[in-house]
């Protein structure tokens, strides 16, 4: 091989490998998922709300498959609500299905979608009595934990 040969096939070797790292760094970014923004607690003594934002870094749309609460405590469930208006009444009920789009937000807030966890007295306050609550958040293929500080 000639010395200038040489340097085209090294050329080339450099090439190919900053391809390869560009695309790497590509599909790391485009792999950033869901995220959680600020997220909180409130509880009222009957059920506990936990607000906050969830970022869809992913580009596909996820949809909330499930949420746990952390807390290993029995009888206690969570679920995502929504409030509706009923004849100027507002009450929640199950949100149903909810996504957000690729590079999208969910805020999660009170009068509007949240996260309530029920169950019976005692075991709300065992979830609470260290100041927080920890939940998963199940969306898409992506599996978001957050910890909610009480307020
Ligand atoms: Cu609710």
């Amino acid at each position: 091989m000639t010395t200038h040969k040489k340097h085209l096939a090294a050329a080339a070797i450099l090439i190919l490998v900053i391809i390869v790292a560009a695309i790497t760094v590509y599909i790391n970014i485009g792999g950033r998922g869901v995220e959680a923004g600020d997220f909180y607690a409130t509880y009222t003594g009957r059920v506990i709300g936990v607000y906050g934002v969830l970022l869809n870094y992913s580009e596909e749309e996820v949809c909330i498959e499930s949420i746990e609460v952390a807390e290993n405590v029995d009888g206690v469930k969570a679920e995502l609500h929504r409030i509706v208006e009923v004849g100027g009444a507002y009450r929640m009920e199950p949100a149903g299905r909810v996504c957000i789009e690729p590079g999208g937000s969910l805020e999660l807030r009170p009068g509007g979608l949240h996260i309530m966890i029920m169950g019976d007295r005692d075991s709300l306050s065992k979830i609470v009595e260290d100041g927080s609550v920890t939940v998963t958040i199940r969306a898409g293929s992506y599996e978001v934990r957050v910890d909610a500080e009480l307020r």
